[in-house]
């Protein structure tokens, strides 16, 4: 099997959902930045939104991180992430849209107002309103198993674990001390997904290049 080129930062979660994939199917895949930037002819050629993740795997170039999963689960056969089965299959996408739509888009609206150095009271609050309603929807919903879904990892994991690094991470720079709070199911599984070896090594990985980018 060749290399997948993953097109990217470990920081973006639209990449690191690609990245923890390919970690958990066990695909061999090597994370670049295009050589000339995102917005270059030659990467938009690839991409025409000129967005992180893209992919390369033998001739297919793909992006947007939520096809590229899909696209992952279904070529590889081996280590499947999407269950086959209707009910366990809607319950890990469930956990998996949470995730992204409400949990990660609030996390990454304080991090793009750190960013952009803005401290409007109005804002601050929305993004911490969403956050707390999508962390106690997932709280609600995540199996209490090993991971997200149940005892087997899903794409559930995928999407989770870069969006509580986002909403834990990001909202302390708005003073939140601890944004998983008093969620035990939240709560025993971020402590898991830190001991993991595959979420352990690219949640390491975001936040020392959250760090580099704060400090910079
Ligand atoms: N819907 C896209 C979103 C990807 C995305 O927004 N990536 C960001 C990095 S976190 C990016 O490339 N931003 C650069 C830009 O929009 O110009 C996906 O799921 O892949």
């Amino acid at each position: 099997m060749a290399t997948i080129t993953v097109y990217g930062s470990v920081l973006s979660p639209f990449v690191a959902r690609v990245l923890l994939t390919c970690g958990y199917k066990g695909l061999a895949s090597e994370l670049s930045m295009p050589k000339d930037g995102i917005k270059s002819p030659e990467f938009l050629k690839l991409n025409p939104f000129g967005k992180i993740p893209t992919i390369k795997d033998s001739g297919t170039v793909l992006y947007e991180s939520t096809v590229i999963v899909d696209y992952l689960d279904a070529k590889y056969k081996k280590k499947k992430l999407i269950p086959a089965a209707a009910k366990a299959m809607g319950q890990a996408r469930l956990i998996a849209a949470i995730s992204a739509e409400y949990v990660q888009a609030a996390g990454l609206k304080f991090f793009r107002m750190k960013r952009a150095n803005q401290n409007i009271p109005a804002d601050i609050e929305a993004a911490t309103l969403e956050l707390t309603k999508g962390l106690d929807v997932l709280e609600k919903i995540m199996s209490g198993k090993k991971y997200a879904a149940g005892p087997s990892v899903t794409i559930a994991d995928c999407f989770a674990v870069p969006a509580l690094f986002f909403a834990v991470h990001a909202s302390a720079l708005y003073g939140m001390k601890d944004a998983i709070g008093s969620r035990k199911k939240l709560r025993a599984y971020w402590e898991r997904m830190h001991k993991d070896k595959v979420a352990g090594k690219i949640l390491q990985g975001m936040s020392d290049r959250m760090k580099q980018l704060l400090a910079g």
